[in-house]
């Protein structure tokens, strides 16, 4: 399988690796991993960087000396390994001050404490180099809908998310926020829920320029969409900050597998996209390819670092033929025999006016509906050449 280099800009979170298999029908299933431990393995396999949340890394409750040690060494294991940490989050939802949120809590006390929280750990994100900042509201949400004044929630989570980008802009850091959708799971409903409902939201901020997603493979599969579609949305909207990639099987508990372990041919139209742009020009993601999934609690730390390799072989295999799909000639022929290439032109001609369109009896009145109902799309022989490619029988 291909090996990975920093050039391929990999990363992942420390409590990717770092899970240790608890979940909420059992315990441990794994002993803790030391997060210097994790940042040497990590740039061994060939990773770019790694990303925490505050807790990751140093536990909650610590005093200023106790953190202060615990970033000493994981900066002196960036330096060693030459890891970089091109993302940083917060949690804001494993200890049980955060059971009904953060910013969204119906308490105000807890919400002025998870602002401090957030804020203290964008000041560590800009000294760590990092550029964007991740915030997934877990448990912001509600299990009934009458617990939750639902404008009100959304008020206190424009104003958590306004306070925290002019802090950023008023510290000069070079920091942008990328808020993560999530339908539900840990809360009955997570406010927020997609990638449509996140960019919706940023619309209506005052700080909404330095304000993308950060859109999760099987976050939106959770909720039946299409990730590949969700990512493309915000790309165009100029909003794709930054990206979790893992593997999900349909409308079930959040499984975090790894990266093409779910949906396979979904997993080649979100590299293809990634990797090849749109068909017809368009925006292009240029962040890193981080990975946020769970080594399966049924397997020991071999099954960790081989799922760490597994990710990253994925991605590049799947490169590998999203490449070569859209280099062959064959492709090329059938994506003009579909009309993907037509789609790329405007529907009114260069400085044609609604005065023009209406004047064209060729558009309407001598427009032959029948004639043009009878073409065939060929979109079935597009995706069987596409699968062809996915399965290297091309
Ligand atoms: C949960 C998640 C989170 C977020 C993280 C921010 C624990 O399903 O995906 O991981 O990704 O909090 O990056
Ligand atoms: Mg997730
Ligand atoms: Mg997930
Ligand atoms: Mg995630």
């Amino acid at each position: 399988s291909p090996q990975p280099t920093p050039a391929d800009r990999f990363t992942f979170g420390l409590w990717t690796v770092g899970w240790t298999g608890t979940d909420p029908f059992g315990t441990d299933t794994r002993a803790a991993l030391d997060p210097v431990e994790a940042v040497h393995r990590l740039a061994e396999l060939g990773a770019y960087g790694v990303t925490f949340h505050d807790n990751d890394l140093v536990p909650f409750g610590s005093t200023d000396q106790q953190r202060e040690s615990i970033l000493g060494s994981f900066r002196d294991a960036l330096a060693e390994t030459g890891l970089k940490v091109p993302m940083v989050t917060t949690n804001l939802f494993s200890h049980p001050v955060f059971k009904d949120g953060g910013f969204t809590s119906n308490d105000r006390s807890i919400r002025r404490f998870a602002l401090r929280k957030v804020l203290t750990n964008i000041d560590l994100a800009a000294e760590l180099g990092a550029e964007t900042f991740v915030m997934w509201g877990g448990r912001e949400g509600a299990e009934y809908d009458g617990s939750k004044d639902l404008a009100a929630a959304l008020n206190r989570m424009k104003e958590g998310v306004d306070t925290v980008a002019g802090y950023i802009k008023e510290k000069g850091y070079g920091l942008r926020l990328a808020l993560e959708p999530k339908p539900n799971e840990p809360r009955g409903d997570i406010f927020l829920p997609t990638v449509g409902h996140a960019l919706a939201f940023i619309a209506e901020l005052e700080h909404g320029d330095i304000v993308g997603v950060n859109p999760e493979t099987g976050h939106e599969q959770m909720a039946g969409l299409n990730f590949t579609h969700g990512i493309a949305q915000a790309l165009w909207a100029g909003k794709l900050f930054h990206i979790d990639l893992n593997g999900q099987k349909g409308i079930k508990y959040d499984q975090d597998l790894v990266f093409g372990h779910g949906d396979l041919s979904s997993a080649f139209f979100t590299v293809d996209l990634l990797e090849n742009g749109f068909p017809n020009g368009g925006p292009r993601y240029e962040g890193p390819r981080h990975f946020d999934y769970k080594p399966s609690r049924t397997d020991g730390y071999d099954g960790v670092w081989n799922s760490a390799r597994a990710n990253m072989s994925m991605y590049l295999l799947l490169k590998e033929r999203a490449l070569a799909f859209r280099a062959d000639p064959e492709v090329q022929e059938a994506l003009k025999a579909s009309g993907v290439v037509e789609l790329g032109e405007t529907t009114l001609a260069a400085g044609e006016t609604t005065a023009d369109l209406l004047a064209d009896r060729t558009a309407f009145e001598d427009f032959d509906a029948e004639k043009a109902s009878e073409r065939s799309f060929a979109f079935i022989r597009l995706n069987q050449l596409a699968m062809e490619h996915l399965l290297g029988s091309r």
